[in-house]
């Protein structure tokens, strides 16, 4: 059985090493090493191209590198392709640490004292206690959920919200478009960790980020077509928004004109929120090949109707 891996290279060649080591059974080939396309049976890549999908005739599955699988055209692949996204202990560590950073940054100031020290201003912030903090987090997937959890012990107000109903220890849960004005209403700080479908595509625009209240930051760590630029900055401008993080844009990197850059109330970060860790997302790729194999339900198979 062979599986052919398109990504970076680097990990590529950990990967090649893990697949060697522990799972003699996968033959782990590249591009260059690929003799007989129709014999690959997996592919583990980003943003593979249609010529190369048109090729691979005997593909059973595609493997994301990546938690998101938003790059791939699901009209464009096979129906009998199973699609699966990245689920692996390093992505969910990077994100959990990112957005606790996030949300202290927000929750301390550091957005304020960054623009006072720029004009040689001393100007303390009130303290807000975490308690009387609302953190709220749209998505209550692995990386919601996980952020949630880590943010908890901080004493933050949680709240979440998700298509379905969830139950997060000491977190108010809403679910679905009727729930979704009362979550919006109580987040100080929104963080955006729903996939970015034709459902959520432009879910931070002025109708939602208006219902937070006022003052509020918003913390992005979804994709860039999530938010509706223009709404932010005109709710920022306004006094409505305070702050906003942003890990994600579109497109990336940001032309060097964008007024992203120079906002004084904008911290923008190259999309590093988090990223696949090359041993765990190894390891986790021959579980689910080994589970494939066995007939049995894969972490993270992406359901081609929800479209995540
Ligand atoms: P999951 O699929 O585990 O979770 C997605 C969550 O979003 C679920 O709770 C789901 O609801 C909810 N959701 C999806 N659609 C809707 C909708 N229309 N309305 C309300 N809720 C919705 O995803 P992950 O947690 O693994 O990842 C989330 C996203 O984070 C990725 O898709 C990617 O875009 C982003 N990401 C960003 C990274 C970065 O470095 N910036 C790194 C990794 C991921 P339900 O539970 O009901 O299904
Ligand atoms: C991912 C990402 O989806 O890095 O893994 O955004």
């Amino acid at each position: 059985m062979t599986l052919l891996y398109t990504s970076d290279p680097e990990r590529g060649r950990i990967w090649r090493e893990i697949f060697a080591a522990e799972a003699p059974e996968i033959a782990f080939v590249t591009p260059e090493e690929m003799r007989d396309p129709a014999a690959i049976r997996y592919l583990a890549a980003w943003d593979p191209s249609r010529e190369l999908l048109e090729r691979l005739t005997g593909l059973q599955a595609l493997f994301s590198v990546g938690a998101g699988i938003d790059q791939f055209d699901m009209g464009k692949l096979p129906p009998q392709v199973r699609l699966v996204r990245m689920i692996e202990p390093g992505i969910v560590e990077g994100m959990v640490e990112y957005a606790c950073g996030a949300v202290l940054t927000l929750h301390r100031g550091f957005i304020d004292y960054g623009i006072a020290q720029r004009e040689h201003r001393w100007a303390p912030v009130k303290l807000v206690p975490a308690a009387a903090r609302r953190v709220g987090v749209m998505g209550l997937g692995q990386l919601g959920q996980a952020v949630l959890n880590a943010l908890r012990p901080f004493g933050f107000t949680l709240s979440g919200w998700s298509r379905s109903r969830h139950e997060v220890e000491g977190v108010t849960c809403h679910a679905g478009a009727a729930e979704m004005d009362a979550f919006l209403g109580r987040c100080d700080i929104l963080i955006c960790l729903v996939p970015l479908t034709a459902e959520t595509r432009g879910i931070l625009c002025r109708d939602t980020l208006s219902k937070l209240p006022r003052g509020a930051a918003l913390i992005n760590v979804g994709r860039g077509g999530h938010l509706v630029e223009q709404d932010m900055l005109s709710l920022l401008d306004e006094g409505h928004l305070s702050a906003a993080i942003l890990d994600v844009t579109e497109p990336e990197p940001l032309p060097p004109t964008h007024p992203f850059w120079d906002h004084p109330r904008i911290m923008l970060t190259p999309h590093v929120a988090s990223m696949t860790r090359a041993d765990s997302a190894a390891r986790a790729l021959i579980a689910n090949i080994r589970r494939l194999e066995a007939g049995e339900a894969m972490m993270g198979e992406v359901s081609r109707q929800r479209g995540y």
